[in-house]
């Protein structure tokens, strides 16, 4: 689906319409895929336009960036102003939020460090990204070919661009086969994480999710929402667990969690339905908390809310 254009797009400080929003083919990062991103959301809320986590999404891309060794030309302060005034500018009640760090047109080849830093936010209507009816009734999995990243040949922790072509190659194999997500093995062969989402299985009424140091995945903040609602809601959870593929096949319930994706069931893995198919009562009672969490409805998660004003 094309996307839907909004009005401005947030440039190195000024707001440009969207139909300028152009950078040069000689772009270090458009090469090198040295860059680093975030991908947030905004909820309609009964007190308005809210930002979920803007805050910790902001301090993830400057810790991507530290990483990487990019110096932002900003403060995380400014650059939250700056996704506030760009969610404002485009008159959405919800929007899906997209910073970007990336070295632009300076020098070329592979040092970086001479190139000169460029930031842009760009905001558009986006819905459920594995679709309504995966988050109504689940999706379908499959375990890729492709490995998940060495954190000594890539940093995981990192949100870097470059490091997406791997997630690109297993969900082009995974919607080529038929399936609607893939699910990666770190090098060790343990669960990881999927190709924009993190993964969490369900036994006997206990959460668990894989230790994302032990297998590469990324922090998700998302993540770490689910797995506040999940223990507040009652339930146990395991977050250092070393999980293989056979555990997804048998575990009660699986389920995956994203900024874009939100939180969806998983109903079966390699062909393997997980549970009955359907999504279980616990991913239902997180999901529900999480959606309600996200739209302003549940007065305990309030601070994580930051309203466009
Ligand atoms: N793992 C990966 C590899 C990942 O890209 C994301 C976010 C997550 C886990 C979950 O992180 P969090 O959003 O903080 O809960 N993926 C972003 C980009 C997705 C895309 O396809 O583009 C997102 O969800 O915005």
């Amino acid at each position: 689906m094309p996307l839907t254009k909004t009005n401005k797009i947030w440039m190195d400080g000024v707001l440009v319409d969207w139909d300028d929003a152009k950078v040069h083919v000689l772009s270090h990062s458009l090469h090198y895929g040295s860059g680093a991103f975030e991908g947030v959301r905004a909820y309609s809320t009964p007190e308005g336009p809210a930002i979920f986590r803007l805050k910790d999404h902001i301090s993830r891309l400057f810790r991507s960036a530290r990483i990487f060794m990019i110096d932002i030309p900003y403060t995380e302060q400014e650059l939250i102003e700056a996704t506030r005034l760009t969610v404002r500018a485009s008159g959405l009640e919800e929007c899906y939020i997209r910073p970007l760090v990336y070295l632009g047109y300076g020098e070329m080849g592979l040092n970086p460090l001479p190139c000169p830093v460029n930031v842009s936010i760009a905001v558009w209507p986006w819905g459920s990204y594995l679709g309504d009816e995966g988050v109504a009734k689940g999706v379908r999995m499959k375990v890729s070919t492709w490995r998940r990243h060495d954190p000594n040949a890539i940093p995981t922790a990192a949100k870097g661009t470059g490091m997406y072509v791997n997630s690109s190659l297993a969900k082009v194999e995974a919607l080529k086969a038929g399936y609607d997500e893939a699910v990666l093995l770190s090098p060790q062969g343990f669960v990881s994480e999927c190709t924009g989402e993190n993964i969490f299985i369900v036994r006997d009424s206990r959460v668990i999710l894989p230790d994302s140091s032990l297998v590469g995945s990324l922090g998700g903040i998302t993540q770490d929402s689910v797995i506040t609602i999940a223990r507040d809601l009652g339930y146990e959870v395991d977050e250092h667990a070393a999980l293989v593929r056979s555990d997804l096949y048998t575990a009660d319930e699986a389920f995956l969690t994203g900024t874009a994706a939100e939180v969806v069931p998983i109903s079966s893995v390699d062909d393997r339905l997980v549970g009955t198919g359907s999504p279980g009562p616990v991913t239902k009672a997180i999901q529900e908390t999480y959606f309600a969490t996200v739209r302003g409805k549940m007065d305990r998660y309030k601070d994580w809310l930051d309203h466009v004003g």
